[in-house]
């Protein structure tokens, strides 16, 4: 499998700016590629990845999806003055033409290009290209919103001819709708685009109608478009986490891409000018991390808007250390998403029922006149959605976003340990040649040590000596995980309830605040959850349990599907809100007997939830199943998620258990929320 992240900068592309007065183009400067490159220089980020030059776009390829009436247009700018330079870009929607902005735009495109040759080839895993202009507004026929060539759009349709690939993904995280790339693939089945962008129902540039969340697609691309309107300015990460669990997520596990491609624009991000959003740079590190879970981690990014040079560079570094595989992290701010979010998620749902599987049973409606195209409302539209968070961007007060930065950027700069896993015993270990896993065998704690550890604080667990074997593992390698010195670990142990229990009240002895702990399969023995300093969620099949769901203690009845894969939209729309609402320190992720979950579908929990507590994970296994210790070993290091069978929906019954559980619990955890009808 391919490792590596590859990294495209080019200088020259710092060589496209705007030679007069131009209020709205003005913040498109070069200055945004220098500082983001100069940012990862700083953090040792450069010399980490591999680099790749870029190249110009040739005609042809730019052809496949411009007009030759555009081409030529474009190429005709080289050889103007200033005053036809100005002349034509007034033909154009926000756009300048400098006599390098030709050049620099052949580059753009070129650079994508490279980079998806660099991840289809296997030179490397993933990447991400610096490139100016930006891309995603542009249109088969036309400049647009900075944006001359759509240079993502061209690696997608470059990627379907070279590589034969049916299915690509396009993620738009820039706060404006690409709408250029919806037109160019609005037809088309084989591209999934997804963009959420502020909108402001309509309000904010380019005010179009198609930009809201009822253009789906047309013709046999019906479903295939997704647009999450954003109708008031001040979103922040549990809003984008949300969008990302309830929305994108799901319907990218269900496309099951061949190539991720990301519209990277950082004016999503807190402190941009054009965005007024809240989001800080941390959970950019999150969003990419989960985009890395989809078509074996082949993930191509690719840089568009993004004006607040601080916040764009940090952001970038935060992309570019998760598509290295560092820990994240944490997100920062409360974690639950604001009313008009939710409608707007509750929106793109209801809209997109027709088209997926996993939304088959959901009793999806439409709002209209909530806080949304409400004329009683329309005042408080234009305010950010929260009003703690307003005071970040309003006032026009600038160092207090340059304060309220520097508080979220104290993340940035710890020192990074490179993930390690240990594990007492893996026979016939994870093929090195394959995976590069850093498997530290632990040798055993000594008897004696172990006993004194155990004994204080939980002697009544431990009945015999043979018992006490089996928590050795365990608490060996917890005690790695805790001391720092690996990230996560695995332990095989016969009695997989009993040495969970040790080990929660292990890690609660050592001052961990929060443990969240997922038990797979049968357990006799759970431990009380000390004052939600432990957070259980339970996965078993029916039979097992006469108990039911409290705040802290989650039952989840899932017998997976025998002929396809339906747990999916149970980790993502469930699992997945409730942790990133607990924010745990650690986590502890034990597969007990007769579990009812299959190898997938664990490794799909680890994969997903290793953004969260630094990645300290320790995995407690009773199943001596060689394939399971070994996928377990893979996602804890990282590695991109096995494939998954054919998704099949979930049953109505099923369905019907998580809206339960979603209603009874989403006032405590409230990333649950994806819709204002029930529970509110
Ligand atoms: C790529 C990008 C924004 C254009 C804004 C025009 N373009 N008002 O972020
Ligand atoms: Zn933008």
């Amino acid at each position: 499998m391919a490792s590596g992240t590859a990294l495209i900068y080019d200088e020259a592309m710092t060589r496209h700016k705007l030679l007069w007065n131009d209020p709205i183009c003005d913040i498109e400067v070069p200055e945004r590629l220098s500082a983001s490159y100069e940012q990862l220089q700083c953090y040792h980020l450069v010399e980490r990845c591999i680099p790749v030059p870029a190249r110009e776009g040739s005609e042809e390829e730019i052809l496949l999806v411009h007009s030759s009436e555009h081409l030529e247009a474009a190429k005709s700018t080289q050889a103007m003055n200033e005053e036809e330079l100005k002349r034509i870009s007034g033909n154009y929607d926000s756009f300048f033409f400098h006599p390098n902005t030709y050049h620099c735009a052949r580059l753009a495109v070129g650079a994508a290009l490279q980079l998806v040759d660099s991840v289809m080839s296997g030179k490397v895993c993933n990447g991400m290209a610096l490139v100016r202009p930006p891309g995603h507004h542009s249109q088969r026929n036309a400049a647009n919103g900075f944006c001359l060539f759509n240079n993502v759009a061209i690696a997608a349709e470059y990627a379907k001819l070279k590589y034969g690939l049916q299915r690509i993904l396009i993620v738009d995280w820039d706060v404006h709708h690409g709408q250029g790339t919806q037109y160019i693939f609005e037809e088309d089945p084989s591209v999934l685009y997804f963009s959420w962008h502020r909108y402001e129902h309509q309000e904010f540039w380019p005010s179009l109608k198609e930009s809201d969340y009822d253009a789906v697609g047309l013709g046999k691309g019906k479903g295939f478009n997704i647009n999450l309107p954003w109708n008031k300015v001040g979103m922040g990460n549990s809003d984008y986490l949300a969008a990302f669990f309830h929305v994108l997520l799901p319907m990218a596990f269900e496309f099951d891409p061949e190539l991720v491609l990301v519209s990277s624009g950082y004016d999503s991000g807190i402190g941009d000018p054009e965005g007024q959003m809240n989001a800080t740079p941390e959970v950019f590190a999150h969003l990419t991390h989960f985009l890395m879970q989809l078509a074996h981690g082949k993930l191509c990014v690719i840089l568009e808007g993004g004006y607040h040079l601080r916040s764009l560079s940090e952001s970038v570094c935060m992309t570019v250390r998760t598509l290295l595989r560092d820990p994240l992290p944490q997100v920062t701010g409360e974690m639950a998403p604001c009313l008009s979010a939710i409608e707007s998620i509750q929106n793109v749902r209801a809209a997109h029922k027709p088209y997926w599987k996993w939304l088959t049973y959901e009793d999806t409606s439409f709002l209209h006149n909530l806080s949304t195209k409400s004329d009683l409302v329309k005042t408080a539209d234009t305010n950010p959605c929260r009003d703690d968070e307003a005071k970040i961007t309003d006032s026009n007060g600038t160092d207090r976003i340059e304060r309220f930065l520097e508080l979220h950027m104290k993340n940035i700069v710890f020192p990074v340990p490179p993930i390690k896993t240990a594990t007492t015993e893996l026979k016939a270990s994870a093929d090195p040649n394959t995976f590069p896993v850093h498997l530290h065998v632990v040798k055993e704690m000594d008897k004696n040590e172990l006993e004194a550890l155990v004994s204080d604080f939980h002697a009544d667990l431990v009945e015999a000596n043979k018992t006490l074997l089996f928590l050795g593992s365990t608490l060996t390698i917890l005690d790695k995980i805790l001391k720092k010195e690996v990230c996560s670990g695995i332990a095989e142990s016969p009695a997989a309830s009993a040495s969970v229990a040790v080990a929660l009240r292990h890690s609660l002895h050592f001052g961990f605040q929060r443990v969240l702990c997922i038990f797979v399969g049968d357990t006799d023995i759970m431990p009380s959850t000390e004052d939600g300093k432990i957070l259980i969620i339970h996965v078993c099949k029916k039979e097992q349990t006469g108990k039911s769901s409290s705040k802290h203690y989650v039952v989840l009845n899932w017998k997976e599907d025998a002929d396809g894969n339906d747990f999916f939209s149970a980790v993502l729309g469930f699992i997945l809100p409730v942790a990133y609402s607990y924010q745990p320190n650690l986590i502890i992720i034990a597969v007990g007997a007769n579990r009812s979950l299959g190898i997938s579908g664990i490794s799909l929990i680890i994969g997903l939830l290793q953004g969260l507590a630094e990645s300290r994970i320790l995995a407690v296994i009773e199943d001596t199943d060689i394939n399971l210790m070994q996928s377990v070993a893979k996602a804890l290091a990282g590695a991109s998620m096995p494939h998954f069978g054919v998704h099949v929906p979930p049953t109505q019954e099923k369905v019907n258990q998580i809206k339960k559980l979603r209603n009874q619990l989403q006032q405590d955890w409230k990333m649950l929320q994806c819709s204002v009808n029930d529970g509110i």
